[in-house]
């Protein structure tokens, strides 16, 4: 038996998480980056900086994730950098206004801030937990990226196969690879 598997089951790339059928991205705490920056790497691996289109996907973002890390800041996709007071995400999702979670007077582009950031409030008890703040992008922050699950439906996943041949009158074991997925696989 040898071969390769051919996976339509819905998958993300090693180090990023799957929450209802995208796949997330959070970063470590060092090297921060701008926000250009960070979107820029997102890019790279075929995301963007996260957006939001339900309260359920943000909340989940910092209840289930962020919490865990010891940084406080995190760029996420929105910006007004196009027109000022206009908010767009950058992967093109519509914004919506009702899933936003602004901390109280923001945004308030107070150092030409045109780039938004989820600011985690340590302090006991969370005063604004988990809300938003509106940053000049050239700050340096952690970030969270969002992709599609996608590609995975024409990918190949390999999985733990052992092929023994006869050659020479000689058995020789020809691979052996990793598990990963060898759901429906006899
Ligand atoms: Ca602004
Ligand atoms: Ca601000």
């Amino acid at each position: 038996m040898s071969g390769v598997l051919m996976s339509s089951q819905a998958d993300c790339p090693s180090g990023w998480v799957l929450n209802d059928n995208k796949c997330w991205f959070f970063s470590d705490l060092q090297p921060a980056l701008s926000w250009t920056a960070a979107e820029s790497m997102c890019q790279q691996n075929n995301g963007h900086l996260a957006s939001f289109a339900t309260v359920e996907e943000r909340d989940w973002v910092v209840d289930k994730n962020l919490k865990r890390k010891d940084l406080t800041r995190w760029w996420i996709g929105l910006n007004d950098i196009q027109v000022e007071e206009t908010f767009v995400w950058s992967d093109g999702t519509p914004y919506d206004p009702a899933v936003s979670n602004w901390k109280p007077l923001e945004p308030n582009n107070a150092y030409l801030e045109n780039c938004v950031e989820i600011w985690i409030d340590n302090d006991f008890p969370p005063v604004n937990d988990k809300q938003w703040n509106d940053r000049n992008c050239d700050g340096l922050n952690g970030y969270i990226c969002k992709r599609d699950t996608g590609t995975q439906s024409c990918s190949m996943t390999i999985f733990r196969h052992y092929a023994w041949l006869d050659w020479r009158n000689s058995f020789r074991l020809l691979q052996q690879t990793s598990v990963r997925d060898v759901i429906g696989v006899v």
